[in-house]
């Protein structure tokens, strides 16, 4: 039996599915993932850019950046990979629940699309819970006011960056910095749904940051087995029952047919 098709009976037989996705899901789509030659901006790492204290020494760089994300994703159209999820997700209901680092907001897209074919009134059973924030929010730095759809961003001077119109102070995209606490009620939902999963599929992800890398384990702990799609070994495969290499765009629709 292939690896795909092994993967392919695990999730078939799978009661309660937890799906954590990283950057290597929205690759095919056309956004940059985070390590490697492409993860780099400008020769910066993202880890230079996406903190409190970069954005305290030079906020219009660090909006430069977001800027420059956020025109490239508004660009980009769910893959196979995020349909297939969102098709496997809105045909039963509560039965799986998916946590994302990404926060280029395409699952939510796969989502609306996927129901409109089905004829189904509400995409919410496949939104994915967005552990990192979403880039296409604003949120001020301030009073924490959020903006769902923000003015296109000028970041050529400090002076033209936007601003709270509630108390003045500098806006920020809505995503959560490294050194930064996750929203509770976001990580606290993933790891109730991990808990709750027998089995937890990993996809397109290195499985380094924290708190988000330890989804699988809650799995694990609780007695549930991991399926991983990649195209590399990761920290996690040791530890998966099925590591699947290839893209997930190719192998998501046939994992999840
Ligand atoms: C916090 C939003 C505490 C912003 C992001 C425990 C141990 C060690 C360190 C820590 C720890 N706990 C906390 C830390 C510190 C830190 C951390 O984890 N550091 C790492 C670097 C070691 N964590 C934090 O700072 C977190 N906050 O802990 O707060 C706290 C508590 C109370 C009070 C104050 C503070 C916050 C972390 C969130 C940071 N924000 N994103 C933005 O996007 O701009 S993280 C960002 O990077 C992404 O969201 C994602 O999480 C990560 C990138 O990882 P991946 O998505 O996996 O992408 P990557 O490129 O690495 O890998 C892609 C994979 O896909 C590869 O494996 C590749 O082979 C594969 N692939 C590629 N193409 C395909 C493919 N696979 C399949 N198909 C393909 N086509
Ligand atoms: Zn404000």
């Amino acid at each position: 039996m292939t690896a795909t098709a092994r993967a392919r009976t695990l999730v078939a037989s799978a009661e309660r599915m937890v799906v954590l996705t990283g950057a290597g899901m929205s690759a095919e789509s056309g956004v940059p993932t985070f390590r490697g030659p492409a993860g780099l901006w400008k020769s910066f790492r993202p880890e230079e850019l996406a903190t409190p204290r970069a954005f305290a020494r030079d906020p219009r760089l660090v909006w430069e950046w977001y800027a420059w994300r956020r025109s490239l994703v508004a660009d980009c159209q769910p893959n196979p990979a995020h349909l297939a999820l969102a098709r496997f997700a809105l045909e039963a209901p509560g039965r799986t629940t998916t946590v994302t680092q990404n926060v280029d907001g395409l699952h939510h897209r796969a989502a609306r699309s996927v129901a409109d074919d089905l004829g189904m009134s509400s995409p919410e059973p496949a939104f994915a819970l967005e552990v990192h924030g979403a880039i296409h929010r604003d949120r001020c730095s301030g009073c924490a006011r959020l903006v769902d759809t923000p003015a296109e961003v000028d970041a050529t001077d400090a002076t033209s960056l936007p601003r709270c119109d509630h108390c003045g102070h500098l806006m920020r995209p809505d995503v959560v910095w490294f050194g930064e606490p996750l929203d509770p009620d976001v990580i606290g939902a993933a790891f109730a749904a991990a808990r709750a999963a027998d089995l937890c599929l990993v996809v397109g992800t290195s499985a380094l940051v924290h708190p988000a890398a330890s989804v699988p384990d809650v799995t694990l702990r609780s007695g549930g087995i991991v399926v991983e799609v990649n195209l590399e070994p990761t920290p996690l495969s040791p530890r998966a029952t099925s590591s699947v290499m290839g893209r997930a765009g190719e192998l998501l629709p046939e994992i999840l047919a």
